[in-house]
């Protein structure tokens, strides 16, 4: 509910962007040093007051936020890292954008502090994300499977549209930024070749918006490392751990490229990793292909 209150806000300031002029940037730079857009900001204050307002959210890592933010007392159960604003290059432009949100149980016997945040992907008990796209619709998943509801925008309700979703298993698309590829390694080149012969490429560059037509189309989405980011662009804690509870509880997996990232072990809350992410096979022969 506190997620699904943020997202009718947002997506009310997506709309009116230009009119409003809540576009461009702040001016500021986040501590990975990208320039805060003004919705990112704000994205960040409406998602915050809204857990803060629900209780149930002892404490937030975001994107936006060098280090925690209390938003609970000493009874709330939750733990969330999130991307409130994902897709920032394409906020302007009018190209679906997107929230990210991952849900760990707190555990009460240890005192809160910024290393509570910093806990596995596998011990995640639930994950959301929420598309601004051609309508808003906001997916959640849970141990119980894969819920897609679509919001309803005479009456601001989110309506259940897409029950128990799973990865179809005949994968269409594979989504990748080719601009990057001199820096590609042979391996990550030869399976885009591969790729390339058999399946259609869509990238729209905005996670949310990728990610959210390969649950539906099936696919793979593949942002590696590669020579400007040894480390791969996307974060752990809140774009790759989430996506990746859901693409499992959807039937697929995320990997690292050495690993399953839901078991990667969290050294810092804005740590990157190279991401592979959709159904297990195309996983597979992106993570596999030796050239
Ligand atoms: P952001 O969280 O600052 O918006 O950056 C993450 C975005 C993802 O949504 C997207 O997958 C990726 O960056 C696109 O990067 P690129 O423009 O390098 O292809
Ligand atoms: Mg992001």
């Amino acid at each position: 509910m506190a997620i699904a209150s943020g997202a009718l806000t947002i997506q009310k300031q997506v709309d009116r962007l230009n009119i409003d002029n809540h576009h461009g940037t702040t001016g500021k730079t986040n501590v990975q040093g990208e320039e805060v857009q003004k919705l990112d900001e704000s994205g960040n204050e409406v998602f915050i007051d809204s857990f803060r307002k629900c209780g149930q959210v002892a404490m937030v890592g975001s994107e936006e936020l060098e280090g925690p933010e209390f938003t609970g007392d000493d009874h709330s159960p939750y733990l969330v890292n999130m991307d409130p604003v994902d897709g920032s290059s394409n906020i302007d432009v009018a190209v679906s954008i997107g929230s990210i949100f991952g849900i760990w149980p707190r555990n009460f016997q240890s005192q809160l502090n910024e290393s509570s945040l910093l806990s596995k992907g596998s011990n995640q008990v639930a994950a959301a994300y929420v598309v601004y796209g051609s309508s808003t619709v906001m997916v959640i998943a849970s141990k119980s499977g894969v819920q897609s509801f679509t919001l309803d925008t005479s009456t601001g309700m989110f309506v259940l549209t897409n029950q128990n979703v799973v990865l179809p298993s005949n994968w269409k698309y594979y989504s990748v930024n080719y601009g990057n590829w001199n820096g590609f390694s042979k391996n990550i080149q030869g399976s885009l070749i591969k790729l390339q012969s058999s399946y259609s490429l869509r990238y729209v560059g905005s996670l949310v918006a990728d990610f959210h037509r390969n649950l539906l189309k099936g696919g793979v989405f593949i942002y590696p490392q590669d020579e400007n980011s040894p480390n791969g662009k996307l974060r752990l804690m809140y774009e790759a751990n989430p996506l990746s509870y859901i693409i499992k509880q959807a039937g697929g997996v995320g990997s690292s490229g050495k690993e399953g990232i839901l078991d990667v072990e969290p050294k810092i809350l804005h740590q990157r990793t190279p991401l592979i992410l959709g159904n297990s096979d195309a996983v597979e022969l992106v993570v596999s292909y030796k050239k």
